[in-house]
């Protein structure tokens, strides 16, 4: 996968994408990632980028030359038609089937949005989508646009060690993670759940999914509400709601 990102900050973005699984992956050819530097693309005399908004109000706007100039040049690089995508609280709050149907495209262009906005024909004549990475103000698109590449990065073929990582993900099974131990199995006293240590499979396979029903009842009840529960689940669940009610009244008496 290509992906472009239009910023007024490259520098930025270097930590996140020269560490780990991104590093590995740029490495490995299946992630190809193109910094541009968007004060290249503004030909006037001073580089400006922005302007104050027309009717007056605070901060400063994005105009939309630079933008149309950088998205330009880079549409030529590539055969590929890229997904043209503005970050901004305007949009779409991203979340993981966003990015597996950005992870499906040859091609992504980002553009970091950053002071007060960005020149409305911008969002009406040069962007495909708007997306936002939820409820609350940053400083600029800059780290969306790292989320949304570190997300999709991880679900392309090749760039997880085992291919099925990705897919054995709590977001696909629309659950929250069943609890991880390793290493002593006593540390300080504080015991390793008896079953993990069983070497019983079937056992611990049935305890993890119980768990993960569990884990998710309690911290994000509203993600249970999406998933489909299979016959086993539900009566899973059944036990672990009985014992949370049991152990609430143990606690009120
Ligand atoms: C909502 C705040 N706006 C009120 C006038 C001004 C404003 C502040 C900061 C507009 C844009 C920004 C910069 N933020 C982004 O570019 C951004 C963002 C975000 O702030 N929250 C969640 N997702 C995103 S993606 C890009």
């Amino acid at each position: 996968m290509r992906v472009d990102i239009i910023t007024l900050f490259p520098s930025m973005f270097q930590g996140p994408f020269d560490e780990s699984i991104i590093k590995r992956a740029r490495k490995k050819g299946i992630l190809e990632i193109n910094l541009h530097n968007l004060r290249e693309f503004a030909y006037n005399k001073h580089r400006t980028v922005d302007d104050l908004p027309f009717g007056g109000g605070v901060g400063m706007v994005m105009k939309p030359e630079p933008l149309f100039e950088a998205v330009g040049k880079i549409k030529t690089q590539t055969d590929a038609p890229s997904r043209v995508i503005l970050l901004s609280p305007q949009g779409i709050p991203f979340c993981q089937e966003k990015a597996k149907e950005l992870a499906k495209k040859g091609a992504l262009l980002l553009i970091c949005g950053h002071y007060e906005g960005v020149d409305e024909r911008v969002r009406e004549h040069l962007v495909d989508e708007e997306i936002s990475l939820g409820d609350y103000v940053l400083t600029g698109g800059e780290l969306a646009a790292m989320v949304i590449v570190d997300v999709v990065a991880r679900m392309l073929p090749g760039v997880l060690g085992c291919e099925d990582s990705a897919k054995e993900d709590s977001f696909y099974h629309g659950l929250l993670d069943y609890p991880q131990w390793t290493r002593p199995a006593d540390f300080c006293g504080w015991q390793v759940p008896e079953v993990l240590l069983s070497g019983n499979h079937y056992q611990i396979k049935l305890w993890r999914r119980k768990k993960m029903l569990e884990v998710t009842l309690r911290k994000r009840p509203d993600l249970l509400k999406k998933i489909k529960p299979s016959q086993a689940d539900k009566q899973l669940l059944r036990e672990v709601k009985k014992r949370l009610a049991d152990a609430n009244k143990v606690t009120k008496s």
